[in-house]
C-alpha cells in the first residue's frame, strides 16, 4: 500500500494503513509530494498535478458510483493543521465543500484520489467497508461525495450528573464519555476512538454538550475552554469539528450583566468576545447550539424579541471566525391547559418559526426535530422543513432511542429515518421523486431539503457501556444514521448488512439470518406493540420508558391522545379540529384532511375517530389495536428465538469465546426486558380499549 500527501489527516490515514499492514502483514510506503506513484495495491494519493490547485465544479449531492467520469475532483480545500490551524482556502467554494473522493479499480489494483485530505479519509474507509471487495470485480471508476456538507452528531451530556437527568439526559449506555463527576475526563482515549467510528461512517460534526445547559455546564465556554480545546483536539484527526451548546442567559450567569436582550450592545458585546476567545483556543471550532425559550430554557422572549433576533446577535458573534448558530425549532407551550383544546403542540414550531422565514443570518441553521412532537414512533414529516425556503434548515433525529425503547428494545431505526429523508413534499407521486440510479434526492424531498442547507443533525446513543450503546444491536443505529447523513439514498437494510459484516466478520450465515430477522422489521415491531395509529405518548411521565396510557393525558405537556368510550385521536384538521393538516403544501393538506385518503399509521395523530371506524386496511380501529398488539408480542417471540438459536454459532475466528457470551449475555438479557415491556404494553394497551369501548376482541384473545 502506498499513501502520498500532505496534510493532517493524510497523517491520520498513512497511521490507520501502518497498523493495519503491522496486524496483517503486507508493505506500505508514504511516499513524497512530487513523487511517483509507486504500484501497489492500494494507493491512496492526494491529487497532485502541474496546474497547481484549479476549481473545478463541485461533484453534485449524493454524487456516487459514476463510472464514466475522469473529471479530476478539486473542489474548495481549506487545509486545518493539527493544530486546529483553519488556512486559506485553496480554491473557491466553500469551505468544506471538498470531502470527495474518487476510486478507480485497474485489473485489482485500487487507486483512491482526492483534493483534500478529508476525502482521503472517506476514501480510506470506503475501501476498509468494501473489504476484499474494492479489489475484484470489473475496472471502474468512480466518484463519490457526501449529499450535504453538514453531517452532525448532538451528544445530551451533563458535565456535572444533574438530578433528575443523570449524566447524560437520554442516554441508555452509561456515563458520558467526555465528562465524569463533574469535569472533562482527563483520559479521553474513549473519545478518540469514538472520532475514529464516527468518522468511518461519515461525520464531521459533534456538539459535546446537553441542549439543556445547566450552570455548571455553560462554563465550558469560559473556564472549561482548555478542555473543550483538548475534546476538540481528539475530534481534529479524523475530520470532526466541535460545537457547544451555549445558554442563552450566559451573558447574565457567566458575565455578570443584567440582561441578556439580544438587542442590547452590552450582551452583543459579551457573546463577540466569548466567540473570540473560544476561537483563539479552538481555530476550527464549529460554533453554537441552541435551545431556547423551550422547556424553561432562557431566551429572546423575555425580552420582546423573537428568535430571529436572538440567533442573529449569536451568528454576527461567530461570523467572523466562520462560525454557525444552530437554532433548536423544538419550541412549544409546555405549561399548557389540557382543558384548553385550541392549543395544539404540534403546531407551535411552525406557528413560531415559519412567519420569520428570510430574517436569519446565514451563518444561522435552524434545527427542526422529524416531526412535529417529539421523537414518537410515528409522526409525519414537519411542515417545518417546507416552510422556510429562505432558511437554512437541519433535520434533527434522535439516534438514542428515548421514545423508542431505550436500547432496552431491539429497534433499528434506519427505516424510520429513510422514509423520513424520503418523504417528498409535493406528493406521493410526484415527478420530483429521487432518481434512484443517480442518488440525488428529489429537491422537494426531505432530504433534499436540507442537504444543500443545514444538513442533518441527531441526538447520540453512545455512553461509557462496554457496547457503546447498551444494546449492542444499537450500535446499528448509529452506523446508519452516519452512512445515511452522506448517502440519505442508501437503502436501509443495506445498511445494517453493512454493520452486521463490519462488526460481525465472518459470522455463520445463520448469525445474519438471525440479525436480520431481529433487526429488519424491528421499528414495526416496536410501532405494533406500543401506541396506536400515529397517536403517540402513552408512555410513562418523566423516563418515558414503559405503558402509561393516561400519564400524559391530563398533564401540561400538550401530548393527548383524546381517547373516550367512543372513540380516540387527536382532530387536527382545518375543518373541525386544529387546523395543524393546512400547513403542509398540497397535496398532503387535503391527504391528511381527508379520513378516506388518510395514510393508516398517521390516522389518529389527524383525526379524532370512533373505536368502529373502518381503516384503508379493512380493519376496525379496535381490532387493529388488539391484533398489532397480539402481533407485536409474537414478533418479539420470534426475535427471542433467532437469537437463541444462534447462541452457539458466535465466537469463531473473529470473535473469542470470551467476547461471545458478553455480547451473548447482554443482548439475551436485553430481549427478556424487551418481550417483557412489549408484553406489559399489550396487556395495558388491550384492556385500556376494551374497557374503553366495550368492543371484544374477534378472535377472544385474553385481555384483561
Ligand atoms: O424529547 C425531549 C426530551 C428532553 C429533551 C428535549 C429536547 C434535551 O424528553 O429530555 O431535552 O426533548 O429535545 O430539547
Amino acid at each position: 500500500m502506498a499513501i502520498r500527501g500532505d496534510g493532517a489527516l493524510v497523517g491520520t490515514v498513512a497511521a490507520e494503513v501502518a497498523a493495519a499492514t503491522a496486524a496483517h502483514g503486507g508493505s506500505f510506503s508514504r511516499l513524497e509530494s512530487g513523487s511517483g506513484v509507486a504500484d501497489a495495491d492500494l494507493v491512496l494519493t492526494i491529487i497532485e498535478d502541474d496546474a497547481g490547485p484549479q476549481p473545478a465544479a463541485a461533484p453534485a449531492p449524493g454524487d456516487h458510483a459514476t463510472t464514466d467520469d475522469n473529471a479530476i475532483l478539486r473542489g474548495g480545500c481549506v487545509p486545518i493543521t493539527r493544530d486546529g490551524v483553519v488556512g486559506e482556502p485553496e480554491a473557491a467554494g466553500e469551505p468544506e465543500a471538498d470531502e470527495s473522493f474518487r476510486l478507480s479499480r485497474d485489473d485489482g489494483s485500487v487507486v483512491v484520489e482526492a483534493a483534500c485530505d478529508r476525502g482521503l479519509l472517506y476514501g480510506f474507509f470506503h475501501v476498509v467497508r468494501l473489504g476484499e471487495a474494492a479489489f475484484s470485480g470489473p475496472d471502474l471508476v468512480e466518484r463519490h461525495a457526501p449529499a450535504t456538507a453538514m453531517r452532525m452528531l448532538d451528544h445530551w451530556d451533563n458535565v456535572a450528573v444533574h438530578a433528575v437527568m443523570g449524566q447524560v439526559e437520554r442516554g441508555y449506555a452509561g456515563g458520558s464519555i467526555f465528562y465524569d463527576d463533574g469535569a472533562v475526563r482527563a483520559d479521553l482515549s474513549r473519545v478518540e476512538a469514538y472520532a475514529r467510528l464516527l468518522a468511518s461512517t461519515g461525520i464531521n460534526r459533534v456538539a459535546i454538550n446537553n441542549v439543556n445547559v445547566h450552570a455548571r455546564e455553560a462554563r465550558l465556554l469560559t473556564d472549561d475552554l482548555p478542555h473543550v480545546a483538548r475534546i476538540a483536539a481528539a475530534f481534529r484527526p479524523w475530520g470532526i469539528r466541535v460545537h457547544l451548546s451555549v445558554s442563552f442567559a450566559a451573558p447574565m450567569t457567566l458575565g455578570g450583566l443584567d440582561t441578556s436582550d439580544p438587542l442590547d450592545p452590552a450582551v452583543a458585546d459579551w457573546w463577540r468576545d466569548a466567540a473570540d476567545r473560544v476561537w483563539a483556543q479552538i481555530p476550527d471550532f464549529g460554533g453554537f447550539v441552541v435551545k431556547a425559550d423551550s422547556e424553561g430554557q432562557p431566551g429572546p422572549f423575555a425580552y420582546g424579541r423573537d428568535h430571529a433576533d436572538g440567533a442573529n446577535m449569536l451568528a454576527e458573534a461567530v461570523a467572523p471566525h466562520g462560525g454557525l448558530v444552530h437554532w433548536r425549532a423544538f419550541v412549544y407551550d409546555h405549561r399548557q391547559d389540557w382543558r384548553d383544546r385550541s392549543t395544539d403542540r404540534a403546531r407551535a414550531a411552525h406557528d413560531h418559526f415559519a412567519p420569520l422565514d428570510g430574517r436569519f443570518a446565514e451563518n444561522v441553521i435552524v434545527q427542526v426535530k422529524y416531526g412535529p412532537m417529539d421523537f414518537q414512533v410515528r409522526e409525519p414529516a414537519s411542515p417545518v422543513l417546507a416552510a422556510m425556503p429562505r432558511t437554512r434548515v437541519a433535520l434533527e433525529l434522535q439516534v438514542t432511542q428515548e421514545y423508542t425503547g431505550q436500547q432496552k428494545h431491539a429497534v433499528y431505526l434506519g427505516r424510520q429515518w429513510s422514509e423520513i429523508l424520503d418523504f417528498d413534499f409535493t406528493g406521493p407521486d410526484s415527478d420530483g421523486d429521487a432518481d434512484s440510479a443517480s442518488r440525488i434526492p428529489s429537491p422537494t424531498s426531505v432530504a433534499g431539503i436540507v442537504a444543500p442547507s443545514g444538513g442533518i443533525v441527531a441526538v447520540s446513543n453512545v455512553g461509557d457501556d462496554e457496547f457503546w450503546t447498551g444494546h449492542p444491536f444499537a450500535q446499528a443505529n448509529l452506523y446508519a444514521y452516519g452512512r445515511l447523513t452522506w448517502d440519505p439514498a442508501a437503502d436501509a437494510v443495506g445498511l445494517l448488512d453493512e454493520w452486521i459484516s463490519l462488526t460481525f466478520p465472518g459470522a455463520p450465515a445463520d448469525v445474519v439470518d438471525a440479525l436480520h430477522t431481529i433487526l429488519d422489521e424491528s421499528w414495526e415491531t416496536y410501532e405494533r406493540y406500543t401506541s396506536p395509529l400515529g397517536v403517540g405518548f402513552m408512555v410513562r411521565p418523566g423516563h418515558h420508558y414503559g405503558p402509561d396510557v393516561d400519564g400524559y393525558e391530563y398533564t401540561p405537556w400538550g401530548t393527548y391522545h383524546f381517547a373516550d368510550r367512543d372513540g380516540i385521536g387527536v382532530d387536527r384538521t382545518v375543518a373541525t379540529g386544529t387546523g395543524y393538516a393546512g400547513l403542509y403544501p398540497e397535496p398532503w393538506a387535503s391527504v391528511y384532511e381527508s379520513l378516506e385518503t388518510c395514510p393508516d399509521e398517521l390516522l389518529l395523530f389527524f383525526h379524532h375517530v370512533p373505536y368502529t371506524h373502518v381503516l384503508r386496511s379493512g380493519k376496525t380501529v379496535i381490532q387493529h389495536i388488539y391484533d398489532t398488539h397480539f402481533e407485536g408480542v409474537e414478533r418479539v417471540e420470534e426475535f427471542v428465538a433467532a437469537w437463541e438459536r444462534v447462541l452457539g454459532s458466535l465466537s469463531g475466528d473473529a470473535m473469542s469465546d470470551d467476547d461471545a457470551a458478553r455480547l451473548a449475555g447482554r443482548v439475551s438479557e436485553r430481549l427478556a426486558e424487551q418481550r417483557r415491556s412489549a408484553i406489559e404494553w399489550r396487556d395495558q394497551i388491550n384492556t385500556y380499549f376494551y374497557r374503553k369501548s366495550g368492543i371484544p376482541d374477534e378472535q377472544g384473545r385474553t385481555i384483561f
